[in-house]
């Protein structure tokens, strides 16, 4: 019976009946030593010793209704097989598990009942994200049992009792892969094993489960095995709230209690089948089976009270509506703990900038002496400023940024809770960051530089972005480079979302256009606009793709200034992106003010520079008013000033008003050589260790010298 419809269309639009336990139904069959082939508790292996009796459990299944059942290949897996010495046998063993599951289910399909497979792959026994095991020897791994679950003749893979996030993504990799490979398309289902506080077993919240998982491109997702129904409503109508995704359960027969003769699970076939029924009723199942403890009576149960009660009502209609309060389908990014919204309703999305190689010296420093401690210490003082996102880039001649990805992302996975935004030029880079991140990442970045064909650097980053469901942060640079004015911005930003949403089926809300700034504060007249034109290229972006979500580094735009000028300026930059729309930020989160505590004039002369609708002199002023704070910090007025200081001021302040008063006091005093070589070129020797130490920008060292010209023109007669 080969002619039964495509599973995938029909998740989610009535729901299906799955079987029960496989493992408790073989500790029941009382096996043998022998049976096991002196392999004790490897219930894979029956699939090749006792097929016999895997078969008869399907079977059992099947005549109480089931509509879906499940191989027994849950630990047809490199580390589970390992314990028993047979990995060599992964394929044979899943094969064999998806050839009795098939002619089983063939056996009992007719026209109107249908019957389908699902490939089983359980969790193994260690874990990605603990780094017992690497995310390529599970894609591997995954992969191989898979193209053999497939040649048995299994309809979808069922990723199940899943609890790392990292192992379900390289599972979800590898049976793609297969897939692929076989030139064929099926369902994969994944369904995690929450503990009694809702997360995973390395801590994961169901939020990070949605926002990390449903970007893979699965059909469906829900929970099994833990505990039983009464204990899993709770965890199972979040999930209802958090994904439009097809639901699926498969509790356990209650919470176990150990009797002398082994576990005995508590919940009667009436009582399981009442409480799913319920489930379905409320948070519209697609998939209702059960786990550990249930058995045929239980399936039967259920399948009686489902045909009596709700049977014939569309799961779609109330998947939609039940989950319609939040979404986290798209436009969230996570860490292996919880999600991020990249819509911050009340402010704007933080990305610390301070893991960044090129972007402090304290984390370089670090970093080049393997002082992963104190890299990680940084990365804590991001998220304790703010941060809802850290940025992480190792990129640096000379030094191996696979390397350091590797050993940083190891670090900071666990001990950060905040997700991360992979940053680095080069594709390899970012593929080991996302390897090794079990949550949702962020890549920075894509553009087109190269290009966009086959082999360019944006399709070989789009191809991580893809295998690994990342978030992208999409640069205004093509072909002809940086994207400068309003409408070339918005050019290139037309183009990514195109390639991404089309050719690389992106969702709009999982892409940040970064329209990019240059410096505005260099004093050079060609990036003066570049501010105004970043800030209008965000209004009209976010007038065109509403869901797309915008992103700036807001530092760049201050280089050159020192860090007082740099702090204002950046506060300044940043209001005026956000009230254009931006939505993300890249940030030192504690170098940021509010705009109302920062001074007046300030923040004035800031908002001229930014929006370029200023005099000519508007950088100028803005860097004497920083000059002036430095010169003196002590509000006295000048004249109350001894005289040498006061001639210093007007040398590194600039200021040429009053000068010839302050001179004329100078000479009661001393020689006009003295003035000179004590007091004037002395000033000019801090203005010029002040530039070389880039405390002071080149316009007001001009300004200084002209002072300066000034002051000995006066003292020549
Ligand atoms: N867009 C995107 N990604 C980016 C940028 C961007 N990544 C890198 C950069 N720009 C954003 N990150 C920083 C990080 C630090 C600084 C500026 C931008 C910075 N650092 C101080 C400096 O160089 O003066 C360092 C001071 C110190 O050493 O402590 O300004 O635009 N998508």
């Amino acid at each position: 019976m080969s002619n039964r419809p495509l599973l995938g269309p029909l998740l989610g639009v009535r729901p299906l009946v799955a079987d029960g336990a496989m493992g408790t139904m073989i500790q029941a069959a009382d096996l043998t030593s022998d049976d096991f082939d002196g392999l004790d508790g490897c219930n894979e292996w029956l699939n090749v010793t006792r097929p016999d009796v895997i078969t008869s459990i399907h079977q059992a299944y099947l005549a109480a209704g089931a509509q879906l059942i499940t191989t027994n290949t849950f630990g047809a897996n490199l580390s589970a097989l390992g314990e028993y010495g047979l990995s060599d046998q992964l394929e044979a063993i899943a094969l064999a598990g998806a050839r009795l599951a098939r002619s089983a289910a063939d056996d009992h399909a007719s026209a109107d009942q249908p019957r389908w497979v699902l490939g089983s792959i359980g969790p193994g026994t260690r874990l990605a994200s603990l780094d017992q095991l690497s995310f390529a020897e599970l894609v591997g791994a995954t992969e191989r049992q898979v193209k053999a679950m497939i040649d048995g003749g299994i309809d979808a893979v069922l990723i199940e009792t899943a609890q790392d996030l990292l192992g379900v993504r390289a599972a979800v990799v590898g049976a793609q892969q297969a897939m692929q490979a076989a030139g064929v398309d099926m369902p994969i289902i994944v369904s995690v094993t929450v503990e009694l506080t809702g997360a995973l077993l390395v801590g994961s919240d169901l939020t990070a489960v949605v926002a990390s998982l449903a970007p893979l491109g699965i059909a469906a997702i829900g929970l099994n095995c833990a505990a039983g129904p009464d204990l899993l409503a709770g965890h199972l109508h979040r999930l209802r709230q958090l994904t439009k995704l097809p639901l699926t359960c498969m509790p356990n027969a209650g919470l176990p209690t150990l009797t002398p003769t082994g576990a005995q699970y508590p919940l009667s076939p009436t009582d399981f089948a009442a409480a799913m029924v319920g489930f379905r009723q409320r948070d519209g199942l697609a998939v209702l089976g059960g786990c550990c403890g249930t058995t045929p009576e239980h399936i039967e149960a259920l399948v009686a009270r489902l045909t009596d009660a709700a049977w014939s009502e569309s799961v779609g209609e109330r998947s939609s509506e039940a989950g319609s309060e939040e979404q986290m389908d798209r436009g969230w990014v996570s860490s292996l703990y919880s999600a991020t919204d990249l819509t911050q309703e009340l402010s704007y999305l933080s990305v610390g900038e301070r893991a960044n190689v090129a972007g402090s010296k304290a984390f370089r420093e670090a970093l080049l002496a393997d002082e992963l401690d104190k890299c990680v210490a940084i990365a804590h003082a991001q998220v304790d400023e703010g941060a809802h996102v850290l940025d992480v880039c190792v990129d640096y001649v000379g030094r191996d940024a696979v390397a350091d990805m590797t050993t940083l992302i190891k670090r900071l996975r666990g001990e950060v809770d905040i997700p991360l935004q992979i940053d680095s030029s080069d594709p390899a880079v970012i593929a080991v960051g996302l390897e090794l991140a079990p949550g949702r990442s962020i890549i920075n970045s894509v553009h087109f530089e190269s290009g966009d064909g086959p082999g360019s650097k944006f399709a070989a980053m789009m191809h991580q972005a893809r295998r690994h469901g990342a978030a992208v942060v999409a640069l205004c640079i093509d072909e002809a480079g940086q994207a400068r004015t309003v409408d070339r911005k918005l050019e290139v930003a037309g183009r990514l979302i195109e390639q991404l949403t089309g050719r690389y089926g992106m969702d709009q809300a999982d892409i940040l256009i970064d329209c990019l700034t240059f410096p505005i504060a260099t004093g050079q007249a060609d990036t003066r606009h570049d501010g105004r034109s970043t800030i209008d290229a965000i209004t009209t972006l976010k007038s065109r793709y509403p869901r797309v979500h915008t992103i700036l580094g807001i530092s760049n735009v201050s280089f050159g200034l020192k860090p007082a000028a740099r702090l204002v300026l950046n506060s300044v930059f940043l209001a005026e992106c956000r009230a254009a729309g931006l939505d993300c930020a890249i940030v030192h989160p504690s170098k940021i003010r509010p705009l109302d505590q920062l001074p007046p004039d300030q923040v004035a002369l800031a908002r001229q520079l930014v929006l370029d609708d200023g005099p000519d002199s508007a950088l100028e002023d803005y860097l004497a008013l920083f000059d002036r704070e430095i010169t003196s910090p002590v509000d006295s007025s000048a004249d109350e000033l001894p005289i040498d200081q006061r001639l210093r001021r007007h040398i590194i302040g600039g200021r040429a008003n009053g000068l010839a008063d302050t001179l004329a006091a100078a000479l009661a005093e001393k020689t006009a050589v003295d003035i000179i070589n004590q007091d004037l070129l002395a000033a000019m020797r801090i203005v010029g260790e002040r530039f070389g130490q880039g405390q002071m920008q080149l316009p007001f060292v001009l300004k200084s010298a002209e002072v300066m010209k000034q002051a000995v023109a006066l003292l020549e007669p």
